[in-house]
């Protein structure tokens, strides 16, 4: 993201990204156990955190928990997600192009082109079937706590959609505290349903622990006796506003003291003596706009050291809730036999609504607004593009964005009984982990027929035999994987990537908006060095297999004066 020019408008018309109210392979694999040796699920999944966030994968923030599955399992360095939150999730839970499955586009950034059309119901539609709903029918109990954000209205809630108990936030984002929405757009409170019916919220109890607690309810080894779980924990850490209890916070204030140059240096120093980047990889250039740490007036470093330890603050305090959801398992006899991944679902977010023009609505709705009070119960706290830089570290670009920095996520799985602990580089993409689930439970995807309705296959590869070490390759020369949103494009083909920013952009200030870029992601994960110029055949190739999955999946584009920041300002 080089030529990304950062404008306020800009963070203004991103900010919306997860707060709204809903806010052609068939997989057929071998099922990977019988009914009888089947593990156990758990899925954590985290919010708008960049890849380099986890101590396993760079970060200097405490997470013992996560980086103990990371010592015991698996880590991917090349796993890839969606842009976004909701279509990152509708891809997840079906292994369906989010142009099939009903998030095209987010429900509240739809065009006028879009409205309406298949593909583009803005929830998660009726043309596919989950696969939790494909884990429960092969025996599986389903359990999820935490965020939702496929569908708030009642037959498109998650009871609805395979998982026997639920306790979730229906939208995409607000309070960590309460039922405080997100934003002016929302209107009103935060939703939350158990089993498919809403309820109060509890006020006061921290978003992590309250989930955790509700998944520790679900997992009750007497009722799990005689079936396995997959059990989906969907937290808000670390979407904004980022929030901790103040010691968790305080922990972190001299540790970000240091600055995001210093910091960001620190990541990618860790990550080289990690084995995930290079002795000799480069750190980018500071993300345009972003001034040199030291150029800050003093009260300036207070400040944004502040946000940063909230946000540092927030991710340490999840950490200790899923060590607690751990715990539980390993105190009831349940946690050698349970598959636990970690994982993220977009990169990090550099929009501030709180910032600007939102100001006014977030200093009522969120009135701690003191410096030594940011990240507290009560403030709404958002970092921007310098520590979005820090978080996303040698990655380019942001969430929202087809780069790197929006779809590369830390990606980790354990379970020793079947997957050797290391480190791979394979290209992954969200939708393999959909067909993995289902080899694990041992359930087939329906094809085209799911109990009499139509539905669409699945497009996806399971990486168990990756895993248990039957190949080494996940991909092959004749996969291609296409990927939109925003009008935000990619193809990915071995290690190459050709990707394309919306043509929208150009107004603010991405000079080759519209245009395609290439690179080697092998020897480029930065996205440094566009490769277009030197190879255009391969480009050419690329760009033409980009149109077969545009067209085939129903991709509606977005027009060359798409503005978020109207759409989102008329009420649509
Ligand atoms: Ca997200």
């Amino acid at each position: 993201m080089r030529h990304l020019v950062v404008i306020a408008s800009l963070f203004a018309m991103l900010i919306s990204g997860c707060v709204a109210e809903e806010a052609d392979t068939t997989a057929t694999s071998t099922p990977a156990a019988t009914p009888e040796t089947r593990p156990n699920i758990l899925l954590i999944i985290g919010d708008d955190m960049g890849f380099s966030d986890v101590g396993a994968f760079g970060s200097e923030v405490a997470t013992p928990n996560i980086d103990a599955l990371a010592s015991e399992g698996l880590s991917f360095t090349n796993f890839h997600v969606g842009a976004t939150c909701s279509p990152t999730r509708s891809l997840l839970l079906t292994g369906v192009d989010n142009h099939r499955n009903g998030l095209g586009n987010m429900h509240e950034f739809l065009t006028d082109e879009q409205r309406g059309q298949p593909g583009y119901e803005g929830y998660l539609n009726k043309d596919v079937v989950t696969v939790v709903q494909l884990m429960r029918d092969v025996g599986y109990s389903t359990y999820m706590a935490g965020k939702w954000h496929l569908g708030a209205d009642e037959g498109y809630r998650p009871h609805d959609r395979g998982f026997d108990q639920t306790y979730s936030l229906l939208q995409g984002a607000g309070s960590n505290y309460g039922s405080t929405s997100a934003g002016e757009g929302e209107g009103s409170d935060l939703t939350f349903t158990s089993n498919g019916a809403i309820v109060d919220r509890p006020e006061g109890i921290h978003s992590n622990e309250l989930y955790a607690d509700k998944l520790i309810g679900f997992l009750d080894p007497e009722q799990n006796a005689d079936k396995p779980f997959f059990a989906y924990l969907s937290l808000q850490t670390a979407h904004w506003p980022h929030q901790a209890p103040r010691n968790y916070i305080d922990k972190y204030r001299d540790v970000y003291s240091a600055g995001w140059d210093v910091i960001r240096e620190q990541r990618i120093e860790k990550m080289k003596s990690l084995g995930i980047l290079s002795a000799d990889h480069p750190v980018s250039p500071r993300f345009p706009g972003v001034p040199p740490w030291d150029t800050l007036p003093p009260e300036a470093k207070v400040a944004q050291a502040n946000t940063m330890a909230a946000y540092g603050g927030m991710i340490d305090h999840m950490d200790v809730h899923i060590g607690r959801v751990i715990d539980h398992l390993k105190e009831t006899g349940q946690y050698d036999n349970t598959i636990i991944i970690y994982m993220t679902d977009n990169g990090p977010d550099w929009s501030q609504p709180n910032v600007g023009a939102g100001e006014p609505w977030y200093n009522a709705n969120y009135p701690k607004t003191a410096v030594e009070d940011i990240g507290v119960r009560g403030s709404f706290s958002s970092y921007g593009p310098p520590w979005a830089q820090v978080t996303a570290a040698h990655l380019n670009g942001f969430k929202t964005f087809s780069t790197e920095g929006g779809l590369r996520v830390p990606f980790i799985i354990r379970y020793p009984e079947w997957i050797e602990s290391g480190q791979t580089d394979e290209f992954v993409f969200v939708t393999d982990l959909s067909a993995t689930l289902l080899e694990v439970a041992g359930a087939v995807h329906p094809g085209t027929s799911y109990k009499g309705r139509k539905v669409f296959p699945m497009n996806a590869k399971s990486i168990l035999p990756l895993m248990r070490g039957q190949t080494s390759s996940h991909r092959g020369a004749d996969d291609w994987l296409g990927y939109e949103l925003f009008g935000n494009s990619a193809i990915f083909h071995g290690d190459y990537k050709a990707l394309r920013l919306g043509a929208w952009l150009k107004s603010a200030g991405v000079e080759d908006a519209g245009e395609w870029r290439l690179y080697d992601l092998k020897s480029d994960p930065s996205e440094l060095f566009n490769l277009g110029e030197r190879e255009p055949e391969r480009l050419a190739e690329m760009v033409a297999k980009y149109a077969e999955y545009s067209e085939s999946m129903g991709v509606i584009d977005v027009p060359a004066d798409f503005d978020p920041v109207s759409i989102i300002a008329g009420g649509k």
